[in-house]
């Protein structure tokens, strides 16, 4: 039985990983071709992002159908393949369920605008104010109000995303026992996790205007969500204690992650939690431009570090995923340190307290997509937004700039797998465009390259299985306060590892706290690292360091 805490977790977006019949888009017989990748790489468990029978209209986080594989991605035999095909490699699939809402072509949603009651109680239905405006002023988290009119019902219903994705209702048990269903019928199908998509939205509070925000805090980690997670493990995924679980946690309270990802294992094994990724936002407004702010993101880092280990609760760390940016662009360098920061921006999550989760294309430092038109985007929150900005009156220019640095499309560009114009990604013209660094960006360079990236992120994914303190230690910041140095220790059973990374591309004097007498370079991004107690730290230069 594999354990969570030593595994590595890679996401897999199946639309953007192969295509493999030539239709622009990726599919399951892509993701079973490249197993054997995956098992070079040395990962544990892949998660797909939804491959269900879906408009995509959010690229599939808008389901149709839970039991259903949406026939671009392919058959149900070929995610059976998949399964069985992935284990004899020791890899576990994760499947992703999106259970905030659905697609409103469900079923369930097109029985309840047919008029049937029993149906519309599967969803969040109000009538309007009394001057028919919508129940509350609620933000969409894809922009505008978040209730959509049904003329031919006099009522509204809540979308906390886009239009076609029609909340559930949780209060509803009739509800709650469909998704435990559909868990159980997915675990017979030998999947062996899943993530749970904004899970932490499902318990709604009071339906009341919101004057200080966007109406987070009245669904945000709501009045019943550990209630509703108690029973779904209990229901369906806590019966087998092979599954590992992960919640994907919106806004969400520390507080409330303790009981989440707690050690009792009554609701899920770990939770994403997003705050160090809103460091270049401000507040909760990501569309500016703002510098990221360091001192924040160590600040948030450590405090989630410290504070979960506190309680024995379990973090997933990362810092990619489809909504995110690309990382080695975000917070790294593009340019001429584009392979040291790639490898520092690797070594600080992979060295830390909880369990890493690598997104397609971050082992090998793929960057932003750089796209310079609007007819290049496809993402409905990044299209949303880009007239709603404009609405607003900025110009076309500054929303460019901001898509450029904050659109969701910036990490759901086509694999790089070689150098051909594809990349290697499509026989045909794929659904979005590939990035054109492809040429030099892509696998092929990199397998088989010991300084490759790649081969760094298996380093570090071996090494993770080699010492339990990595995958046990406790941690302990180091140098909080330095301007340019992110480090901290590890600690268990009388070994000792050190992580210690410049964030920035000058040099800089790092004076260790710890002495560094005895440690040995376990592994770094520069061939030649020569600890010291004070230590000059080369551009991003970052090395582990164990005793
Ligand atoms: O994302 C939840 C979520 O709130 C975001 O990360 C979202 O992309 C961000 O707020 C936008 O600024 C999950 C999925 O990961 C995302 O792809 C889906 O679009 C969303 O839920 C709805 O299902
Ligand atoms: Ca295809």
């Amino acid at each position: 039985m594999k354990d969570f805490k030593h595994s590595v977790v890679y996401q897999i977006y199946p639309k953007s990983f192969l295509d493999t019949n030539g239709d622009g888009l990726g599919d399951l017989p892509g993701v079973i071709q490249k197993l054997d990748y995956l098992r070079e790489l040395g990962v544990d468990y892949i998660w797909l992002t939804p491959f269900f029978v879906s408009p995509q209209n959010d690229n599939g986080y808008d389901v149709a159908d839970y039991r259903a594989i949406d026939p671009r991605y392919g058959t149900m035999a070929d995610f059976e393949a998949l399964v069985d095909q992935a284990a004899q490699r020791g890899i576990g699939v994760m499947l992703d369920m999106v259970f905030n809402h659905t697609s409103t072509e469900h079923q369930w949603f097109q029985k309840a605008l047919a008029g049937d009651k029993t149906y519309q109680d599967y969803y969040i239905f109000r009538p309007g104010k009394a001057d028919g405006t919508p129940p509350t002023n609620w933000e969409s988290k894809f922009g505008g109000n978040a209730w959509a009119y049904v003329p031919q019902l006099g009522q509204y219903y809540l979308h906390l995303f886009d239009r076609t994705q029609a909340d559930l209702n949780w209060e509803n048990p009739a509800v709650r026992r469909e998704v435990q269903d559909i868990v159980r019928f997915w675990m017979n199908k030998g999947v062996k996790g899943f993530r749970f998509d904004v899970v932490n939205l499902i318990s709604k509070g009071e339906y009341a205007d919101d004057f200080q925000g966007d109406g987070r805090r009245f669904y945000t980690d709501g009045p019943r969500i550990h209630e509703f997670l108690r029973e779904l493990n209990l229901q369906s995924f806590g019966r087998d204690p092979e599954i590992v679980t992960v919640g994907e946690m919106s806004s969400t309270s520390m507080e409330n992650c303790f009981r989440y990802a707690g050690a009792d294992g009554r609701e899920l094994s770990m939770v994403f939690s997003f705050h160090h990724l809103k460091v270049d936002f401000m507040g909760n407004d990501k569309w500016v431009l703002v510098p990221a702010d360091f001192g924040k993101l160590k600040e948030i880092l450590f405090s989630w570090q410290e504070g979960m280990a506190a309680h024995g609760a379990w973090n997933a760390v990362f810092w990619c995923n489809h909504d995110q940016p690309r990382v080695v662009s975000r917070f790294g360098d593009e340019g001429k340190y584009w392979k040291q920061s790639a490898k520092m921006l690797a070594n600080i999550v992979h060295a830390m307290r909880g369990t890493p989760y690598i997104y397609q294309g971050e082992e090998l430092g793929m960057t932003n997509a750089n796209f310079t038109r609007l007819d290049q985007y496809r993402d409905v929150e990044s299209l949303n937004h880009f007239r709603i900005l404009r609405d607003k009156g900025m110009s076309e220019e500054s929303v460019y700039n901001i898509l450029k640095v904050h659109s969701r499309d910036n990490s759901r560009t086509p694999m790089q797998w070689d150098g051909t114009p594809k990349g290697g990604f499509s026989s045909g013209e794929p659904w979005i465009s590939v990035n054109p660094n492809a040429a030099e960006i892509n696998a092929a360079a990199q397998v088989g390259d010991p300084d490759s990236i790649f081969a760094h992120y298996q380093a570090l994914i071996r090494l993770r299985k080699e010492h339990d303190v990595i995958a046990l230690g406790e941690f302990a910041p180091l140098t909080p306060e330095h301007p340019a140095v992110l480090a901290y220790r590890r600690a268990y059973q009388g070994e000792s590892l050190v992580c210690v990374s410049n964030f920035y591309p000058k040099e800089t004097r790092w004076d260790s706290p710890v002495n560094l007498e005895g440690y040995r370079v376990l592994l770094s991004n520069y061939p030649d690292s020569a600890p010291a107690q004070s230590w000059t730290l080369r551009p991003y230069e970052s090395v582990l360091l164990l005793k």
